[in-house]
């Protein structure tokens, strides 16, 4: 049976970056949930009979929603329903699986790289029928619905027993439990040279990857100690846990510290990596190095003919505007065009649906391609492996060799986490009212706020970070994150190229330590956040 309940909107039900993002206790109030799905259902079109793809990433509070959006899913018409098995996908393999089995879209269920448990955030994305997060355009439609919203539907339906494999029905509407890894462990296999991967392994090359008690524990169990032969004991925190064992699933040098220190201070491994809460970022370490995602993007797009997916080369590049130009000078030399969008996988995806890039990445450690319309940690740690088993070199060459030829992009990261939101305001504020006066001072020679105009749909989005860049290709990018849930947090990107091979070897921090002061000093950061320092560097 289905039942209309009637609701009041709840404020702030907005989308960021990436899906709505809230505290769990936000979203354990009653028909806070429903009335977001009811919105998101509402604002579609043509979904009637329909297939619809659920899962999550095993945090705290998933095993309740994904009972709920089934249930959503049947009162609104779908057809059927994909679901993983314990209500498990990452957010790669839910984008994979919505484009091969032609489904309408997908729901997943997570804060991505957000602390989990009853204390921490949970997130609901949508994506559509090309696997990839719904557009702008979309997005504010649904925040608009959540705005007026009076009722939802809702199916009487028993709880569906996500632990058993098999298609069954559920109010007239199939539900189909399945494997969560079997289809992207194939499309992994169908991109990359496996035998070449399992011949590395063989021969020595150790590996550590870090799964950080989150979904991709599973995926790269089967796939680094099943399909590969990495010993037992590769992929570690391999079993998915509500609050992610109490860490924090963002695989960066600080979350993942144990990790980077195993790698670059202890070069107990040949290779390290890690993937976040819904396993789609990724962090890359060789013996004694840590990549940069800037890096790791320019030099997968270098070296991408040498994996049997991209060898017929790269239709173009895309990188959001804070990451590096590293990429760019690789798409140069390629003779291939290098798009610059705004922060957000989103903004990929009319690009690789029009052909016109095969490789995108974000500084966020996030980094992909044309096989699916997310990004996704697990293939750019296959593809690093695929182009380590064909040069046999280590990490460290290949990254050295890749600076000699391209010059180094010197680059960091400064968080301003949980600061004021107010005063981050009128930070960002002062420094958009001073665009004309800074402009000559310091050496920089453009000021603005970055604007972009999608070349294939023409959509236009503006207001997605300010620039502050010098003649000698220098830049300081300011931006209020889109995936906090406490406050504002302010992230300040810096970068300097370096083209003498002879100042390869600096130190990030003390290379840029000029811009690093300026960054601070132009914005008034102290002023403005009450910090004289940030909360983390990467
Ligand atoms: C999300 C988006 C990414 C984006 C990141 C930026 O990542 O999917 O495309 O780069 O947010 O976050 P912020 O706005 O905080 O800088 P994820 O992994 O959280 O889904």
């Amino acid at each position: 049976m289905i039942r209309s309940i009637a609701t009041t909107p709840f404020a702030g039900q907005k989308p960021g970056t990436s899906g709505l993002r809230k505290k769990v206790r936000e979203f354990q109030q009653p028909h806070y949930a429903e009335n977001y799905i009811q919105s998101v259902f509402d604002s579609l079109e043509g979904h009637a009979g329909g297939t619809l793809v659920i899962g999550g990433d095993g945090r705290f509070h998933n095993a309740d929603v994904i009972q709920t959006a089934i249930r959503m899913a049947a009162a609104n018409g779908f057809g059927r329903v994909l679901v993983g098995r314990d209500g498990l996908l990452s957010t790669p393999a839910a984008s994979h699986l919505i484009r091969k089995y032609r489904a309408f879209g997908g729901i997943i269920l997570s804060a991505s790289h957000n602390p989990g448990g009853p204390d921490g955030d949970f997130g609901i994305k949508l994506n559509l029928a090309n696997g990839g997060p719904a557009p702008e355009k979309l997005t504010d439609d649904i925040y608009a619905r959540t705005g007026t919203i009076r009722e939802y539907r809702i199916a009487d339906l028993p709880a569906v027993d996500l632990n058993k494999l098999g298609e069954g029905q559920a109010g007239g509407m199939a539900v189909a439990v399945i494997d969560p890894v079997a289809d992207y462990a194939a499309l992994m296999q169908s991109l990359f040279d496996f035998d070449a991967m399992r011949s590395l392994i063989a021969s020595g090359f150790s590996i550590a990857f870090d799964a950080m008690s989150a979904v991709t524990g599973p995926y790269a169990h089967r796939i680094l100690e099943g399909l590969l032969g990495c010993p037992a004991g590769t992929v570690m925190h391999a079993t998915p846990l509500p609050d992610f064992g109490g860490h924090h699933p963002d695989p960066n040098p600080v979350h993942a510290g144990d990790l980077t220190d195993l790698l670059v201070t202890r070069r107990a491994a040949d290779f390290g990596a890690a993937s976040d809460g819904d396993g789609d970022r990724n962090l890359i370490l060789g013996r004694g190095i840590y990549v940069t995602p800037s890096d790791s993007l320019a030099i997968l797009a270098a070296n991408a003919r040498l994996t049997p997916g991209y060898a017929q080369g790269l239709a173009g590049i895309a990188r959001s505007m804070p990451t590096s130009t590293a990429a760019d000078r690789v798409a140069a030399s390629l003779g291939i065009d290098c798009y610059e969008t705004p922060t957000g996988w989103k903004f990929f995806g009319s690009l690789l649906d029009a052909g016109l890039i095969t490789l995108c990445g974000e500084e966020s450690f996030g980094t992909s391609s044309s096989h699916v319309r997310e990004k996704d940690g697990l293939w750019a740690v296959l593809m690093w492996l695929n182009i380590l088993a064909r040069r046999r070199e280590s990490v460290a060459e290949i990254v050295t060799g890749h600076w000699r030829e391209f010059g180094r992009t010197y680059y960091t990261r400064h968080d301003y986490e949980e600061v004021d939101a107010d005063g981050a305001d009128r930070l960002m504020a002062g420094l958009r009212a001073r665009f004309v006066t800074l402009t000559g001072q310091h050496g920089i020679c453009r000021a603005d706020d970055f604007a972009y105009d999608d070349p294939v749909d023409g959509s236009h989005s503006s207001g997605q970070g300010i620039r502050l860049i010098f003649e000698d290709g220098g830049r300081i990018v300011y931006r209020l994150s889109g995936t906090g849930t406490q406050g504002a947090t302010l992230r300040v990107y810096i970068e300097s190229h370096e083209a003498d091979p002879l100042r390869h070897g600096l130190d990030p921090q003390q290379t840029l330590a000029r811009l690093i002061d300026l960054s601070r000093s132009l914005a008034g950061i102290a002023a403005h956040t009450g910090r004289a320092s940030p909360s983390i560097i990467t």
